[in-house]
């Protein structure tokens, strides 16, 4: 057994464990804080089969992950048209670091 700590952007949250819940798998989620830049993230304790590993990983990418994304601005020179009407940019998002620790027996009472 594995368990999977993961740190992700707050933003990120709802969708991410959504996700994984949806697949079977159990999450606790903690409020925590970068030590660095001192903003809010959130961490994510998966515990899980080795097998699984990949899969959780894998949900983690697509909806943690740094990806661009599109946010909508009011002016500036970085405005596109955006067939929708709205004057979009896109922006970087996401970011997940993972920590995958082995684990040697887990129970529940
Ligand atoms: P990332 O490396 O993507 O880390 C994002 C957050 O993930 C970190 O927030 C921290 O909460 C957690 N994290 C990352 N690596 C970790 C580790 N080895 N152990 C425990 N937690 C870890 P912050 O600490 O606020 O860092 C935000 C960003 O600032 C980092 O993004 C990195 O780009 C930079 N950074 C962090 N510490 C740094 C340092 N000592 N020197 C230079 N840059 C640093």
């Amino acid at each position: 057994m594995k368990l999977i700590l993961a740190i992700i952007q707050t933003a990120d949250e709802a969708d991410t464990v959504q996700s994984l819940n949806k697949e079977g798998f159990f999450v606790t989620k903690l409020s925590t804080t970068g030590g660095f830049l001192k903003a809010k993230n959130t961490t994510l304790l998966i515990g899980t089969d080795n097998a699984k590993v990949d899969a959780v990983i894998a949900i983690l990418k697509k909806h943690a992950g740094h990806r661009m994304q599109l946010s909508p601005v009011s002016g500036g020179d970085m405005r596109i048209f955006n067939p929708a009407g709205a004057n979009m940019v896109e922006v970087p998002a996401g970011g997940c670091v993972v920590f995958i620790v082995d684990i040697d027996k887990a129970e529940k009472f």
